[in-house]
């Protein structure tokens, strides 16, 4: 399908490596793509769901081992130590070709080798990347069709010449103690083996869209983010955009497809999503910055998804959809997860694949994975922007910051300028979910929600953040929200999804100048009677309590971030280092 000789020599070479029965080619046909299902649904590998009510729509399930990332066996392998910085884990990249080397060497025998071409952005356009994944899984080539722009035509592209990230995936044995998802940012490779779970084996998303192009950006001046894209839509049919950072399950696709509460709708407000997880972003001719999804669809969180809180993400999942580590419902063969409904089928498979029934919901069994996810074409939204397929994206009035935190993070504030910006950035911190394996609640430091994703060293990341802002003539104002506030007994205050509407008006209208604010220690947060809150029950009173900033919580918070920055070293920002000592001078 190509004459591209690099292109040639990395699948001769990986051949040679993982020793495959043979070579398939995708070349993105309907046709192709069918007969791919129908081989995975022959095997058991997937499952077909009800054709009149999940048309083209399958089920698949891990291994019980395998249902996460693992950052814990992700590695940056560049030359230096130093350079992949405090935060990643690190290999020498010889060693490491070398011992994973052993791990795929035969690895495919008996199997296909799947060669699948693909494009991050619009195939063949000024800011979009190629790559190739060479995988033996069927579930990943059926997954990189949707999530990715797959086929000739990317091959076409690329020319000759062309570059490409090179990525390489065997399910092996799903071997825990043998999984390794290797990045070799230098040689623009990936490498990934025994796990055949999302975000370890769907190449092109974290692994390409944000460890490798991450590093990229930095080198040509352009950022690589773990961030949603948005569209405001107001009364008038202006449209602003949005691009928001938050950590792994903690709510960018249901931001990304919000639904405004009525009394906005009659209005004339809407919500148009471009992108749901991953941003590139640079400068554009007008001194602006510039927002594009170089993804083609959505790998969302399942359980929680459901007409209420998410429509549109759940009618996104209505066709051409796979899902992974949900309920099999046997009912009408379709699907269920925790939260989608209050009626549990009765007669139903749960994602390890035993009966669930009503004796194991009696026991409290879950029948979804918590990390199960759905990976629906970008294209069935019913909020979809009509930029997704601009190539250049959108010009980005606001950036967003934002973690789960029961305590301390107040509703949204904004920073005080582009630097102070990056520092809130920088001390973001949230409660660990169930999208990568480990404890689950637990408060870490997640800058820019890129702790799993910046290829390189996250003081040089930090230092690329201050560099950016010195290019941008027309500056993005920058904000942090929390939606996850508690109270004393554990329940959220603020009610979120949809009514989260109502905080990024007030952060458009801060946007245009059109509202004042309190000035805080660490930065402007909304005067109670700006946030509007018709037509929701939640009180003025617990308004001002989720608003409130606590000198004294947040000078233990500033000793946890001076902690936190020491390990960067004198590769720390000099500005970042004096934003903390302002914020400290603040707080006295
Ligand atoms: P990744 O795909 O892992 O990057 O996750 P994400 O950031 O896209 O998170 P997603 O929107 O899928 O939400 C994850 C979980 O957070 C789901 O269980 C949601 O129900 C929940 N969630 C999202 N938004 C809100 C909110 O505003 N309030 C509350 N309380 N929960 C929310
Ligand atoms: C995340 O964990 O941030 C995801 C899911 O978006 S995965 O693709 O597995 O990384
Ligand atoms: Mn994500």
């Amino acid at each position: 399908m190509t004459n591209n000789k690099k292109v040639l020599q990395f699948i001769d070479e990986s051949a040679a490596l993982c020793q495959p029965d043979k070579i398939v080619w995708i070349d993105g046909s309907k046709e192709q793509i069918e007969n791919l299902r129908a081989e995975a649904c022959s095997t058991g590998e997937m499952i077909r769901l009800n054709e009149d009510l999940l048309p083209e729509c399958f089920l698949h399930r891990t291994a019980v081992n395998d249902v996460a990332r693992v950052e814990d066996r992700t590695f940056i392998c560049c030359k230096n130590k130093e350079d992949a910085g405090p935060i990643n884990n690190w290999m020498d990249p010889a060693a490491a070709y070398k011992m994973a080397g052993e791990i795929f060497k035969g690895a495919m025998k008996g199997r296909t080798m799947y060669v699948i071409p693909y494009s991050m952005g619009i195939v063949g356009s000024e800011f979009a990347k190629c790559g190739i994944e060479l995988t033996d899984s069927i579930y990943v080539v059926l997954n990189m069709t949707i999530m990715t722009r797959v086929g000739k035509n990317v091959l076409e592209a690329m020319g000759e010449n062309g570059d490409f990230v090179k990525g390489l995936h065997a399910r092996a044995d799903i071997d825990e103690s043998k999984r390794y998802i290797l990045h070799f940012p230098e040689d623009n490779t990936i490498w990934s083996v025994n796990s055949g779970y999302g975000g370890n084996v769907l190449l092109g998303k974290k692994c390409f869209a944000l460890r490798i192009a991450s590093y990229l950006g930095k080198n040509e001046g352009w950022m690589a983010e773990h961030m949603l894209i948005l569209g405001f839509e107001k009364p008038d049919g202006e449209v602003k955009y949005i691009a928001a950072a938050f950590p792994s399950a903690c709510g960018k696709t249901n931001l990304a497809m919000l639904i405004p509460p009525e009394s906005y709708r009659k209005k004339g407000y809407k919500i148009w999503c471009v992108g749901d997880d991953i941003a590139w972003i640079r400068v554009g001719a007008d001194g602006r910055l510039w927002a594009m999804n170089p993804e083609n669809g959505f790998f969302g969180v399942a359980p929680g998804t459901n007409a209420k809180s998410n429509p549109n993400a759940l009618e996104s999942t209505k066709k051409g959809t796979i899902f992974t580590n949900v309920v099999h419902n046997l009912e009408n063969n379709t699907v269920w997860w925790e939260g989608l409904d209050k009626n549990p089928p009765k007669d139903a498979i749960d994602w390890k694949g035993n009966p669930w029934t009503e004796k194991e919901q009696a026991e409290g069994v879950k029948g979804a994975h918590p990390n199960s996810r759905f990976t629906a074409p970008a294209r069935n939204c019913p909020c979809i922007s009509k930029e997704f397929d601009n190539p250049k994206g959108v010009p980005l009035s606001a950036i967003v910051f934002g973690g789960r935190r029961a305590k301390t993070a107040p509703l949204v504030y904004q920073s005080k300028d582009w630097n102070n910006g990056v520092f809130v950035g920088s001390i973001m911190a949230s409660e660990t979910t169930a999208a990568a394996t480990g404890a689950v609640g637990v408060v870490r430091r997640d800058p820019m929600a890129m702790r799993p994703f910046a290829g390189y060293h996250m003081g040089d990341y930090f230092k690329h953040w201050i560099e950016m802002g010195k290019k941008v003539k027309n500056q993005p104002k920058i904000f942090n929200v929390n939606w996850f506030r508690l109270d004393d007994d554990g329940k959220f205050l603020w009610p979120g999804f949809g009514e989260n509407m109502r905080v990024l008006e007030w952060i458009i209208k801060r946007c245009e100048g059109e509202v004042d604010a309190v000035e805080t220690p660490i930065g402007y947060v909304p005067k109670a009677e700006d946030i509007n809150l018709d037509g929701t029950d939640v009180t003025k009173e617990t308004l001002e309590e989720i608003l409130t900033v606590d000198k004294e919580t947040w000078a233990k918070e500033a000793e946890g971030i001076e902690e936190f920055y020491k390990q960067f070293g004198d590769r720390l920002p000099a500005e970042l280092s004096k934003e903390l000592s302002d914020l400290k001078a603040r707080l006295k």
